[in-house]
C-alpha cells in the first residue's frame, strides 16, 4: 500500500494539464469520491492499526496536495482561454498589421505635384482665411461680382458697418490668393503651383460641396505666350490620364485671365465615342486657364509691359473622380474605410 501511495503522489505532482478536459480528468482521478485517491482511503480502512497510523497522515497530506494543485491548475486554465490555447498555431507566419493608405485626393495631389515639379514648377502655400483684397480685388473681380455675395462666399466676420455690406475676412474661394501673395513677394520668373482647400457657400450633394480642393498654377516670365499654356496643359493631360489623351480648348471668361479657356480631355471611358460620363460629347472638362490679366499683374506689383504669364486651375476632386470613376463627391469627406481602403498607398 505504501508503494501505491508513493506512485499516486508522483502522479498528482506530474499530471500534465493543458486543457479543460485534462483538468476534469485530474479532478476525476484525484479529487472525486470515485477517484484513485479516495479508493486508497477505502483500502486504509482494511489496513492494520500500525499501517493506519503510518499512512493516515501521508494520505491526508496527499489529499491536500491534490486539492491545492487542482485549484492552481484551475486558475491558470481559466486565465488562458481555451480559444487561445487550442486554436492558435504559433508556428504560423505573423499576420501583417493593416497599415493605413493615402486618401485618394492626396494620391491625385501628389501625382499632380510630381508632374508639374518635373516641368520646373515649385509648390506654394498660403492662408485659407483671407481678406477681400487678396481673394477678389487683386484678381480683378468687380465690386458687384456675384462671387462676392454671401450666398457664394463664407464670410468670417460680421459686416463692419451697421447698414450691411460684406465683411473683409472670408474663407478663400480659390487658391489664387496664394498667387497674389507670391507676385507681391517674388520677382519673375515665377513658376509655381498652389494645391489647397477652398470654400464655397454651396449645398452639399453628389456634385457640389461647401469645401473642396484645387491646384492652381502660375507661370510669369518675359515672353510667356498662349502656346506655353497649351503645351504645358497638353503635357499634364497626357501624363495624368495616359499618352493617348487628346485635349481641346474652349473660349471662356474669368475676371483674372484674358484670353481665357476651359480645357477638355477626350473622354477616358468612351475615348470620344460618347457615353453618359461625357454626356455623349466625347469630351470632359478638367481645368480652366488663361493669360494673366494685365490688371492682375499690376496688382501683384509686376509690369505687364515687361512680363506676361499664364495661369490655370483645376479641382482635385474632379480629377480624382475621373481617374478612379467615382460618382459622388461626398465619399471624399465621409471617411468610410470601405471606400478609403480601395486605394493603394503608392502615388
Ligand atoms: C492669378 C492669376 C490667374 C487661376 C485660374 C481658373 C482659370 C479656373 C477653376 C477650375 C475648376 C476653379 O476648381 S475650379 O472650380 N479655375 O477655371 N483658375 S485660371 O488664374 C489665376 C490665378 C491667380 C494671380
Amino acid at each position: 500500500m505504501e508503494e501505491k501511495v508513493k506512485a499516486l503522489q508522483h502522479e498528482v505532482e506530474s499530471f500534465l494539464v493543458k486543457s479543460k478536459e485534462d483538468l476534469e480528468n485530474f479532478r476525476l482521478k484525484f479529487i472525486s469520491k470515485k477517484g484513485q485517491l479516495m479508493s486508497l482511503f477505502d483500502d486504509l480502512k482494511l489496513a492494520s492499526v500500525e499501517e493506519k497510523k503510518k499512512l493516515g497522515k501521508t494520505l491526508n497530506d496527499l489529499k491536500q496536495l491534490a486539492e491545492n494543485r487542482f485549484k492552481s491548475l484551475q486558475e491558470s486554465i481559466e486565465n488562458t482561454t481555451s480559444s487561445d490555447r487550442e486554436t492558435k498555431d504559433l508556428s504560423l507566419p505573423v499576420v501583417p498589421n493593416k497599415t493605413g493608405n493615402l486618401h485618394p485626393l492626396n494620391l491625385t495631389r501628389y501625382r499632380i505635384i510630381e508632374i508639374f515639379e518635373r516641368l520646373g514648377f515649385n509648390v506654394s502655400d498660403g492662408p485659407e482665411i483671407e481678406d477681400d483684397w487678396h481673394n477678389f480685388t487683386a484678381l480683378n473681380f468687380p465690386e458687384n461680382h456675384p462671387a462676392r455675395e454671401m450666398q457664394d462666399t463664407f464670410f468670417v466676420e460680421k459686416p463692419a458697418r451697421p447698414e450691411g455690406g460684406n465683411p473683409d475676412v472670408l474663407l478663400r474661394t480659390h487658391t489664387s490668393n496664394v498667387q497674389v501673395r507670391l507676385m507681391k513677394n517674388q520677382k519673375p520668373p515665377i513658376r509655381s503651383i498652389m494645391p489647397g482647400r477652398v470654400y464655397r457657400n454651396e449645398a452639399i450633394s453628389a456634385r457640389a460641396h461647401c469645401f473642396f480642393h484645387q491646384v492652381e498654377g502660375l507661370y510669369i516670365d518675359k515672353n510667356v505666350g498662349f502656346s506655353d499654356l497649351k503645351q504645358t496643359l497638353y503635357h499634364f493631360a497626357k501624363e495624368m490620364f495616359g499618352k493617348d489623351t487628346k485635349i481641346r480648348l474652349r473660349p471662356s471668361y474669368f475676371p483674372f485671365t484674358e484670353p481665357s479657356a476651359e480645357i477638355d480631355i477626350s473622354c477616358l471611358i468612351c475615348h470620344g465615342e460618347g457615353c453618359n460620363v461625357c454626356k455623349y460629347s466625347g469630351w470632359v472638362e478638367i481645368a480652366g486657364s488663361g493669360m494673366v490679366h494685365p490688371n492682375v499683374l499690376r496688382n501683384g506689383g509686376i509690369d505687364p509691359e515687361e512680363f506676361t504669364g499664364f495661369a490655370f486651375g483645376m479641382g482635385i476632386e474632379r480629377i480624382t473622380m475621373l481617374r478612379y470613376s467615382i460618382n459622388d463627391l461626398r465619399l471624399f469627406s465621409e471617411n468610410d474605410v470601405r471606400f478609403l481602403r480601395q486605394f493603394k498607398s503608392v502615388v
